[in-house]
């Protein structure tokens, strides 16, 4: 539609005609009494925007409250941000992570907020001249909405309600406005009728800021678990670890703990909203190709036995030299003997465990019968699981990368055979089954940094969780490998720091390189590989000058 086009084409709108000059024309006098309004093209586009995101800011905040009573997921730009997640393509996924590591849910939510602001900007200045249709997109993209609510996998029937009201009160408050702002253009009683519109917006917009961020907070507080995390008594360890020997660190400034504190713990999932899981309601079943399938409270899973154990925790998207790996103090109660109380049937070969939010992670059946410590972990470094952790429960198995052994949120085992399923990253193109490869990485100094000539000391982590890691070696430019110091090892499932005394570190610019040995004397592959579909391999390699 052409702004040269004057009131005629442009005044269609279902309720009333809006009459304005030309664009872009100097305004002319039409009288002291004339109902129009000299508006200009780019002044009714302005309103026109401003209207649509005051009525879709109304809806989504309508939406935000109604998700008080059914859920936090449920709510409309959640909702759409877990869809958008879960189509997310794998090297969009990866670009993500490298780029917006942890805050690549904000991102994610900044991306949602935009679209659905362009989308009502758009949809308020066609409502001045199609309000009619403006009014069904506006409910359409309700329903759409809706219906990808509706569609996660952990969704309830009444996840519909928050975006389908939500598209119904936009809808609404889109008509009722644009009508006010229509009539405040032609009515001679303008002053009223200004009133009326400008109260009618502001109001509008500050109810629904008000009705939004109340309605966040009190989603946030109606299903907050902290009271709840507060009061688990953590069982009491069968045995009992001492703390690792003080050996197991090189003593390097600049070098990671060899505990990572819980704060300083990674964090990888799907979760654009944390999972808060009442222990009360928690029930962990176990089922599928079994004898006897059970279900256990919290309660119950408590009441087993505990232990303590040292476990490094990797992630497949860790690129070389990585910080997307932690090593922490597990309690934990061991997988085996459930797996054992329910009879696993003959020919049964995967794990698939499921999370509250619906993530599913398939893991080998023998992976935890054969000896090494799988466990549901109840506590990280001495303390209940944060709840950005998987509290009340998660899976752990020692040697297996995060995404096919350590669900958080844990609430069903299934036993199955990965030819029958598939967990969640193995359609979008990782591998079903993944080992932790053998990796290690330079920490002291960062690379790029200036160090002064003569003595340096290098220092850095490796891990080959489950096999160990029994040698390190640096290589500086192109020079010969050198043993590195290996720091004393704690358990063949944690990782092993080393440190390496450079005596004559010469002036200039040196590539130093590390590679590590696993436990069966197999040497870490200097072949480069991305992180899809099984982890990223070759040498951390770093840049270091020398003054
Ligand atoms: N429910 C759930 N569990 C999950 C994931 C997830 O997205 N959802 N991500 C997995 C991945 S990919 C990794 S690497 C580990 C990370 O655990 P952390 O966040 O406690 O470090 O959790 C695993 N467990
Ligand atoms: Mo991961």
């Amino acid at each position: 539609m052409s702004d040269q086009q004057p009131g005629g084409t442009e005044g269609e709108a279902a309720d009333g005609p809006e009459l304005y000059l030309q664009g872009g024309q100097a305004p002319q006098e039409v009288g002291p009494t004339s109902a129009k309004r000299r508006t200009s093209r780019a002044g009714r586009i302005a309103r026109g925007a401003l209207l649509g995101l005051v009525a879709g800011g109304a809806g989504l905040a309508v939406g935000e409250l109604i998700a008080v009573a059914t859920g936090e997921a449920s709510a409309p730009v959640t909702a759409a941000g877990n869809w958008a997640i879960s189509i997310t393509p794998t090297w969009l996924e990866q670009f993500a992570i490298r780029n917006f590591g942890s805050n690549d849910k904000t991102v994610l939510l900044i991306g949602v907020y935009v679209t659905l602001a362009l989308a009502a900007a758009v949809d308020g200045v066609l409502a001045r001249t199609r309000l009619t249709l403006a009014s069904i997109l506006t409910v359409a993209v309700g329903v759409v909405g809706a219906i990808v609510a509706v569609t996660r996998p952990t969704a309830e029937t009444s996840w519909l309600f928050p975006s389908l009201l939500a598209g119904l009160v936009a809808a609404l408050i889109l008509r009722w406005l644009t009508n006010l702002s229509l009539r405040q253009s032609e009515s001679s009683a303008e002053l009223t009728e200004r009133r009326r519109f400008v109260l009618g917006t502001v109001g509008t917009a500050a109810g629904a800021l008000v009705a939004g961020y109340g309605g966040k907070a009190w989603i946030k507080k109606r299903y907050n678990v902290s009271d709840a995390r507060a009061k688990v008594v953590l069982p009491t360890p069968a045995k009992k670890l001492p703390q690792p020997p003080a050996a197991v660190h090189p003593n390097v400034s600049g070098l990671s703990p060899f505990i990572t504190p819980t704060s300083q713990f990674y964090r990888v999932d799907t979760a654009l909203t944390l999972p808060h899981v009442d222990p009360r309601d928690w029930k962990l079943k176990i089922h599928g190709m079994v004898d006897r399938p059970f279900e256990i409270s919290f309660e119950e899973l408590l009441s087993y036995r505990f232990e303590e154990q040292d476990l490094t925790l990797t992630c497949v998207s860790n690129p070389v030299g990585g910080p997307y790996v932690g090593n922490a103090r597990w309690l934990g109660t061991p997988l085996a003997p459930l797996l054992r109380r329910a009879g696993v049937h003959r020919g049964a070969d995967m794990i698939l465990s499921t999370s509250t939010d619906g993530m599913t992670i398939g893991s080998p059946v023998e992976a935890v019968l054969d000896g090494r410590q799988a466990m549901l972990a109840v506590a990280m470094n001495g303390e209940t699981l944060p709840v950005k952790h998987g509290f009340p429960c998660r899976m752990l198995i020692p040697g297996l990368y995060g995404y096919v052994s350590a669900t958080k949120w844990l609430t069903d085992l299934e036993i199955t055979t990965f030819a029958k399923s598939d967990a969640y990253w193995t359609p979008r193109g990782y591998s079903p089954e993944a080992p932790v490869k053998t990796a290690s990485r330079i920490e002291v100094p960062k690379s790029g940094a200036t160090v002064p000539a003569g003595h340096v000391v290098l220092a850095g982590t490796a891990w080959a969780t489950h096999r160990g890691v029994a040698a390190v070696e640096v290589q500086i430019d192109n020079g010969p490998w050198r043993e590195a110091t290996l720091a004393a090892s704690d358990t063949p499932d944690t990782w092993r720091q080393w440190s390496y005394e450079w005596a004559d570190a010469s002036k200039g610019s040196h590539k130093v390189k590390v590679r590590a040995t696993d436990g069966t004397g197999a040497v870490q592959t200097s072949v480069v590989q991305d992180v899809v579909p099984d982890g990223a391999t070759g040498y951390h390699t770093i840049t270091v000058k020398v003054s």
